[in-house]
């Protein structure tokens, strides 16, 4: 806890930095700043940028997954994008593990001004507005094609340029994919293996109510701390997808894994609105432009580690089930009826009849 908090300040301190050199051609201030909290060791970031360089404007960003995610991967090759189109103008550097904080807390970070950039799943944002809920119904996308249709889609880009109002400007949809349960009880093959069971899901209401129909116990709870609740047994069961799974090395302190994909978690890449408004317009250029041809790049990454790392889950001991996703599918469908409404903390029926028009133009095999 004493670490995060000392991260958070350091990143805090390191922003004022960069800030404080933001129109000032001379200072160099920004690329020491990295230097100094690299050296203190309770921070590190990956970056390939020049971190030596003159940056004008040095950004930081946070994600709540280890290095090797492919959100990190994504955010490094976007800070190389950088790099090239500006000449070491603008720089990113890219702090993962939740050293800056969990999904809420690096949401806030953008709006406070102590962290430029981040990359987090849809969910956590239904603390902040309503229009990304429509993601959160459970087996709404049966394919990763249908799910890319709608994000890349005009109501997709609606939705994320949604939240300008409150200080983010999204970049771009990067991914994170279909989730997946694993626990230490046994291999969720119907809906009541999970009656009684614990299990961690992430802070969004229709989540925690998908899973409390299915019988489960949901606890909402921020990723930095999910490794120790389930090797404590404060929890039996966390969802996710599988590169998260493997990166993070739940197959220490879990023994199965279920592939039920009940939700598609897509995963938006936001700047600080101000920050962003502050920059001239051709770095306002190059940011954008690095962010997009940064996407395909992270989402072939998710699509190679959902099969390398479902193949090292195994060989590191877990064992691995193909429910029917039929009875998963029943069993969660009140869901619809009781959150596609008008009314706050529901999803828009408007905006859930474009994502079906949508997923109509792509049916699953
Ligand atoms: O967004 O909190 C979660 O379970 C997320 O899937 C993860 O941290 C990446």
């Amino acid at each position: 806890m004493k670490k995060r908090v000392l991260s958070v300040l350091i990143a805090a301190s390191m922003a004022v930095v960069a800030f404080a050199g933001c129109g000032s051609s001379s200072s160099t201030t920004s690329g020491s700043a990295s230097g100094s909290a690299a050296a203190s060791g309770s921070a590190s970031a990956s970056t390939s940028a020049a971190a030596t360089g003159e940056a004008e404007y040095a950004m930081i960003s946070g994600t709540t997954t280890p290095d090797n995610h492919p959100y990190n991967l994504g955010l490094v090759k976007m800070s190389e994008l950088l790099s090239e189109k500006t000449n070491g103008a603008v720089t990113l550097d890219v702090f993962g593990n939740s050293q800056l904080g969990g999904e809420r807390d690096l949401i806030e970070g953008l709006q406070l001004g102590s962290v430029q950039v981040t990359c987090v799943s849809t969910a956590p944002l239904a603390g902040f507005t309503d229009s990304f809920l429509v993601f959160d119904l459970p087996f709404i996308f049966e394919t990763s094609e249908q799910a890319r249709a709608v994000m890349d889609s005009e109501i997709g880009t609606q939705i994320l340029n949604s939240v300008e109002e409150q200080g983010l400007k999204g970049l771009a949809w990067f991914e994170n994919g279909f989730r997946n349960i694993t626990n230490n009880v046994k291999p969720i093959t119907v809906p009541d293996d999970l009656k009684g069971v614990k299990i961690r899901t992430m802070e969004n209401q229709i989540h925690m109510a998908a899973f409390q129909i299915m019988g489960a116990d949901p606890t909402p709870m921020a990723m930095g701390d999910v490794f120790t609740a389930l090797q404590q047994g404060t929890i039996d069961a966390q969802e996710n997808p599988v590169p998260i799974i493997e990166t993070n090395k739940f197959y220490e302190v879990q023994k199965y894994i279920s592939m039920t994909g009940h939700l598609f978690s897509p995963a938006p890449v936001f700047i600080a609105k101000d920050y962003y408004d502050s920059m001239p317009a051709e770095y306002q250029t190059a940011v954008t432009e690095a962010a997009a041809e940064a996407t395909p790049y992270q989402r072939e990454q998710i699509d190679e580690q959902n099969v390398t790392g479902l193949e090292s889950l195994q060989e590191n001991g877990m064992e691995a089930n193909e429910p029917e996703k039929a009875p998963f599918q029943e069993a969660t469908a009140p869901i619809y009826e009781e959150y596609v409404k008008d009314g706050a903390g529901m999803v828009s029926p408007d905006i859930y009849a474009q994502v079906q028009e949508i997923i109509a133009q792509y049916p699953a095999q």
